[in-house]
């Protein structure tokens, strides 16, 4: 936690660490803990619950949740909250860089310079103009709506999958269209849609193969979105143009995987989030929903159908 937050959160409260920390070395009191401040790398299990019996908060210090085992805090009446509305600006801004990087193929850049292929041959092949590409964004929400902004900046048009269609497309100018259409119009396809039992893989090989050959894809949501092998298939036989990836399955992706060095995909290690602002106002936000459920407040984000039980 950032200082200034724990200092925030030591006015109201005892606070014990207890992150990679083996359970028999936590404090006795910590059985007494009313709530608990995880981040989105903490598996949440029922297991982990257990050694807690007084938490009857979780905040987490991020807006993915798919670390958390839902069913497990339904059933034992415990509140959650997320962090929403803090970190939209920077993932919209690394969106954006990872979508000008792979559609201008930044990564090859990077590697012509670096092992000599510059000297030696010139200039690298071309990429590809933004200026009235298409920009294909699959879970338009709150960080989708601040890509699209930016991307339009650049020229580009926006088409988005959704569950629904919003109603704001005629405000914005986004365009609807299924998931498989959407995939074969779009020049640069992102993902952006949390993890879900349903959104699991949902980039799998067939996905790809659905994508034009000079499209590239991006993911800024979760690495298990897309399928890994089949990510990989596709670019080694061309279906797609290349990729750009803030997020990866596995996390954190080890340095010989077959994805890292590739020309065509640039990789950063989740990153979307990391600016000292927004991860201060991530673990605030966390810090002001414990705070609230302390003082008998109303929770600030409570994720929906999880807020305190008189909520
Ligand atoms: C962070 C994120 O990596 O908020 C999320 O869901 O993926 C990122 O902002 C992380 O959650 C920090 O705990």
């Amino acid at each position: 936690l950032p200082p200034s937050v724990r200092a925030a959160l030591e006015r109201h409260a005892h606070v014990f660490d207890i992150i990679d920390r083996p359970r028999a070395t936590w404090p006795m009191s910590v059985e007494t803990a009313q709530a608990l401040l995880i981040g989105s790398g903490v598996k949440l299990t029922g297991d982990l619950l257990d050694g807690l019996p007084g938490v009857r908060l979780i905040a987490t210090q991020s807006v993915g949740y798919d670390n958390v085992d839902l069913a497990e805090l339904h059933r034992r009446g415990i509140a959650f909250t997320n962090s929403r509305g803090s970190l939209i600006e920077a993932v919209a801004d690394i969106s954006y860089l990872l979508v000008i990087a792979a559609m201008r193929g930044i990564a090859r850049g990077i590697n012509w310079v670096r092992d000599g292929r510059w000297l030696q041959h010139g200039d690298m092949p071309f990429g590809r103009d933004l200026d009235g590409a298409t920009l294909g964004i699959v879970g338009l929400g709150d960080i989708g709506s601040a890509l699209a902004r930016r991307a339009r900046v650049s020229g580009m048009r926006v088409i988005y999958a959704n569950r629904t269609p919003r109603s704001d497309d005629a405000a914005n100018g986004n365009a609807y269209r299924t998931f498989s259409a959407l995939l074969g119009e779009a020049d640069c396809v992102v993902a952006l849609v949390p993890l879900t039992p349903q959104t699991r893989g949902m980039f799998d090989a067939q996905a790809f193969a659905a994508m034009k050959p000079s499209a590239v894809f991006v993911n800024v949501a979760r690495g298990a979105v897309a399928d890994t092998a089949a990510l990989l298939h596709a670019l080694e036989a061309k279906q797609i143009a290349g990729a750009a990836l803030d997020v990866t399955d596995p996390e954190p992706l080890p340095h010989d995987h077959p994805l890292v060095g590739r020309d065509d995909v640039l990789i950063v290690p989740h990153v979307g989030s990391a600016t000292v602002e927004t991860r201060t106002r991530m673990a605030m936000v966390a810090a002001e929903n414990v705070i609230a459920y302390l003082d008998g407040k109303p929770l600030l984000t409570a994720v929906e159908g999880f807020g305190r039980p008189s909520e």
